[in-house]
């Protein structure tokens, strides 16, 4: 890490603009190990037809709910970026990641320190692909409502925004983050090779960006050397950038929430087995194997663990 980096500045950067970057976190070979490790298992899941693909520009997605149609992400449908999940089962590096100092820090300054992980996934931008479009992460919030008046009722809630989301009322507050991400550049992230699209301080705008309507936006990018990490407030509107040219661009995007909400990947469910005996307190309590507040447990409230085998008390007589 650049000795002029500033932990406290970056706070300040992530309260204010709503995203931060640590220049320079991995370097020399940690950094070699990492790329090595991400671009060896892309084509190892290209190789065995398992290499999910977004961002072609003539590639529909959602269907008429905003939900995602079945079969939409591969190449054949115009795929072009490649994405890989569930990186925890896929190398000690995106382990490391995961618990990495840094994150405990910047990602608990946002969600306090019992924070777990949602999604640990890369994103490989290839040229061609197209601008992923602003979005927020916590997208499924209820907006904050008037006592008493109608709302969305919460599982109603799209990747369509409704209007109340698009033109908060602001006098009813806004809600706070619950979701924060780290973006791992493990390539120089540019202007034109995808850098993640931004739009400053919007995480406090309490809105949705329209889901079509951008140009008028004043968007940013997040643009980095190899082995910078950035952190974004999961309310912050951000996107994949559009790739014209050149390299791929090698992302992996850490999002972690409070653990009182759901995980986008199943982390328990999907853990590798193999990996439990070798796994930190620490990483098993980003997986969401600590119950909070009893929440996530499997039988007594007091347990302070579950564990992927867990004794399951059947019918008994
Ligand atoms: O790859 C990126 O730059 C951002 C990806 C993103 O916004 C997402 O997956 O939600």
């Amino acid at each position: 890490m650049d000795a002029s980096f500033d932990i406290e500045q970056a706070k300040r950067d992530l309260d204010q603009h709503g995203f931060c970057i640590v220049p320079g976190v991995l370097a020399g070979d940690e950094l070699s190990e990492a790329r090595d490790r991400l671009v060896a298992q892309a084509a190892a899941e290209e190789r065995d037809n398992l290499d999910f693909r977004d961002s072609g520009p003539d590639q529909p997605l959602l269907d008429d709910y905003g939900l995602f149609k079945p079969g939409a992400f591969s190449a054949a449908n115009g795929g072009i970026n490649q994405r890989l999940w569930m990186l925890v089962n896929k190398g000690q590096c995106f382990r490391d990641m995961v618990v990495h100092p840094l994150v405990d820090e910047l990602i608990g300054h946002i969600l306090g320190p019992r924070f777990i992980l949602s999604t640990h996934s890369a994103n490989i931008a290839k040229p061609g692909g197209k601008r992923m479009g602003l979005h927020t992460d916590q997208w499924w919030m209820p907006q904050p409502v008037a006592p008493g008046s109608d709302y969305v009722r919460p599982s109603e809630i799209s990747r369509v925004p409704a209007s109340s989301a698009l033109e908060p009322d602001m006098s009813l507050g806004i809600a706070p983050a619950v979701v924060a991400n780290t973006m791992w550049m493990l390539s120089d992230f540019t202007t034109n090779n995808g850098a993640t699209e931004f739009v400053s301080g919007t995480h406090l705008s309490g809105a949705q960006p329209h889901p079509t309507e951008q140009a008028d936006y004043p968007i940013e990018q997040l643009v980095g050397s190899a082995g910078s990490l950035a952190v974004f407030d999961g309310r912050l509107w951000h996107g994949t950038g559009a790739h014209t040219g050149g390299e791929d661009r090698l992302g992996v995007l850490g999002t972690f929430c409070a653990p009182q909400f759901r995980a986008q990947e199943n982390q328990v469910l999907g853990l590798d087995r193999d990996l439990w005996p070798q796994l930190s307190d620490k990483m098993k309590e980003r997986l969401g194997f600590k119950p909070w507040n009893a929440y996530g447990r499997i039988e007594s409230p007091a347990d302070p663990w579950i564990e992927p085998e867990p004794n399951r008390i059947r019918e008994l007589s």
